[in-house]
């Protein structure tokens, strides 16, 4: 090397002429390139839905479902401003539908889950099918479906909104259209493919048209027997409580290929141990109360609350004297698909 030239300034003046060829360094990207552990941009965060309510309410009188298409709104991650996200692959959104509105229904790449947060009687239609709406139930809308929803009942019904946006995005594999009618025709009675699909039996000649589970709804009320009777049972998680998966019944598998869901319960009096995985976790409280501890914050979580904890980030809950149920959803099937998740149990 030139021994009169700063190294500094000659390595400088090289990056800006190499630049104009479009080449950069790899010696001064690799540590951030290649970490030696997951550093998300993504930062805990919890939203107080007592806290949000008024402002979505507030929506209603602002936009009609019909001209927003969607009236939403996004839960955008704070380390993540402007990109829509909740974490690096998923989306998250809080969506109003008021009495006597309709949502026009359209079909897109993007896998849709919804879990209804507040209200009863709005419906959403998928495949022909309406599912009615009840706090807790777990609906979702596979890639590529027809879906619109509608709300002939009487008062406002909310639902958090999980999708993959990102991930598609990531891909850039994004397709979208609208239908030519603003609602389906509906050619299925209501709990059709819960009767077809949800019962342990499948038709004989069952071929899957998509990826997801041909289960849409999942009704809150057998979740929640199911997650009862496990919590008579004993046998605690120390991390998870008792946690099952959503699945899609014709595989085993996850219910959508690229969102994991999951429904918990968790005991009164549980001080759980710490854990951490890969996949960033969107939680929603369906009932009680407690404490989640992510990295060095605390959050008091309450009924209707939604919180996030980033990839890798150890977390631990904890409750007083109230049962706790929890929602959650996360990338962890795309994730196993690529051999890339892991998860950590503190010893
Ligand atoms: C969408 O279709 C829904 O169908 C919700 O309810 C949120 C966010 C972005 C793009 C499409 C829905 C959405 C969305």
């Amino acid at each position: 090397m030139n021994q009169s030239v700063d190294p500094g300034a000659a390595r400088a003046d090289y990056y800006r002429r190499i630049g104009e060829h479009r080449l950069t360094p790899l010696w001064e990207a690799m540590s951030a390139l290649v970490p030696e552990e997951p550093r998300s941009p993504c930062v805990p965060h919890l939203w107080r839905y007592d806290d949000l309510r008024p402002a979505l309410m507030e929506s209603g009188t602002l936009i009609t479902a019909r001209e927003a298409v969607r009236r939403v709104l996004i839960l955008e991650n704070p380390g993540l401003p402007g990109s829509s996200a909740i974490t690096q692959s998923l989306y998250a959104g809080l969506q109003l539908i008021m009495p006597g509105e309709v949502a026009p229904s359209h079909r897109h790449t993007q896998t849709a889950l919804r879990l209804i947060v507040e209200g009863t009687g709005a419906y959403t239609a998928v495949e022909g099918e309406r599912s009615t709406m009840h706090p807790g139930d777990f609906i979702l809308t596979p890639s590529w479906t027809w879906h619109d929803h509608g709300n002939p009942a009487t008062e406002p019904v909310v639902w958090l909104d999980g999708l993959d946006i990102p991930t598609v995005r990531f891909f850039d594999c994004g397709f979208a259209e609208n239908l030519a009618t603003e609602t389906q025709p509906v050619v299925r009675p209501e709990g059709d493919a819960l009767a077809r699909y949800g019962a342990n039996l499948l038709p004989v000649d069952f071929r899957p048209t998509h990826g997801a589970s041909p289960v849409f709804a999942y009704p809150y009320d057998r979740s929640r027997e199911a997650l009862h009777r496990l919590s008579r049972a004993g046998e605690v998680d120390a991390c998870h409580g008792h946690r099952m998966q959503f699945i899609n019944p014709s595989t085993g598998g996850p219910a959508m290929p690229t969102i994991g869901a999951y429904i918990q319960w968790l005991p009164r009096g549980f001080d759980g141990a710490r854990y951490r995985s890969t996949d960033g976790t969107i939680f929603h409280a369906i009932e009680g109360r407690g404490v989640v501890e992510i990295g060095d914050q605390r959050f008091e979580f309450g009924p209707r609350d939604t919180f996030v904890v980033p990839s890798w980030q150890p977390y631990r809950f904890v409750t007083g004297g109230d049962d706790a149920v929890l929602f959650s959803f996360s990338d962890r099937p795309v994730q196993q698909a690529l051999h890339l998740w892991r998860e950590a149990r503190a010893s």
